[in-house]
């Protein structure tokens, strides 16, 4: 798919460079810890990259130029629709709900691949349940603060409990290029349905294609299974 990558700051040059040289030190030159997993994992080019495991490391993706932060310490995820208590949950309210960890792959569509991440966040079941699902419900509506992004899972996909309201990625806050303070973590499924900046998580009566789905792509994003369009790149 086309979105666009986003080296945020590293120059691209540089990362290849320091992937070249093997360096596990290359964050700490780098800085930021993020950075430091995507030098550490961002694939040697030229013939040593032929010899090694092809080690994907995280593209920065976002459909829009630049993205609002929201602080820690304001932000809300709003729980509305077919619900019988809405509620916007602060980081604060989310924390005192039950923490799930997930150890797992992240795969774009696209073909990158990072292998087992670590997540802690609400398992999306849990959150369900603070809030009573209505009868009606069928589906869930995922909004981006953004103002773009959106996506669906149907209900059954949503009580999943490797589905995730993430807060956590490698033992710290979820940052904000990696779509902090919250994000989706849809585990079985490719990188796309996992929101970032989440916002909003609406109850409704039918599945809304997500941003990406208008475009083409299956709602049904499980990994492994048919998946992406047919002229997806690999
Ligand atoms: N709001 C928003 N969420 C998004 C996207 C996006 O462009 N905007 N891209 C999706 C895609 S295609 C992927 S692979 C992952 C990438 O997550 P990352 O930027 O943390 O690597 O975010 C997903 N969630
Ligand atoms: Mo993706």
């Amino acid at each position: 798919m086309n979105e666009e990558e986003r080296t945020e700051g590293t120059p691209v040059g540089r990362r290849v460079v320091l992937g070249m040289l093997g360096l596990g030190v290359a964050g700490v030159a780098v800085g930021a810890s993020v950075q430091d997993r995507v030098s550490r994992t961002l694939a040697p080019v030229g013939p040593i990259g032929d010899v090694l495991p092809a080690a994907g490391g995280f593209r920065y993706y976002s459909v829009t130029d630049s993205v609002k932060r929201h602080s820690a310490a304001t932000h809300r995820v709003a729980v509305s629709g077919l619900v019988g208590r809405p509620q916007a949950f602060r980081l604060a309210d989310l924390a005192r709900l039950p923490q799930t960890t997930l150890d797992r792959d992240f795969q774009c569509v696209t073909g990158w691949r990072v292998p087992d991440v670590h997540w802690v966040g609400v398992a999306l079941p849990d959150l369900l349940a603070a809030v009573g699902v209505s009868p009606q419900a069928r589906a869930v509506r995922f909004t981006s603060f953004d103002g773009v992004y959106t996506e669906s899972l149907t209900l059954e996909q949503a009580r999943r409990r490797d589905v995730l309201v993430a807060t956590q990625m490698d033992g710290k806050p979820v940052s904000h290029d990696h779509g902090g303070p919250t994000r989706l973590y849809v585990a079985p499924m490719y990188g796309y349905k996992s929101l970032k900046w989440l916002g909003g998580i609406e109850l409704t009566g039918k599945v809304e294609p997500g941003y990406w789905e208008n475009l083409g792509y299956d709602v049904d994003a499980w990994v492994g299974r048919s998946n992406g369009r047919d002229d997806a790149p690999t």
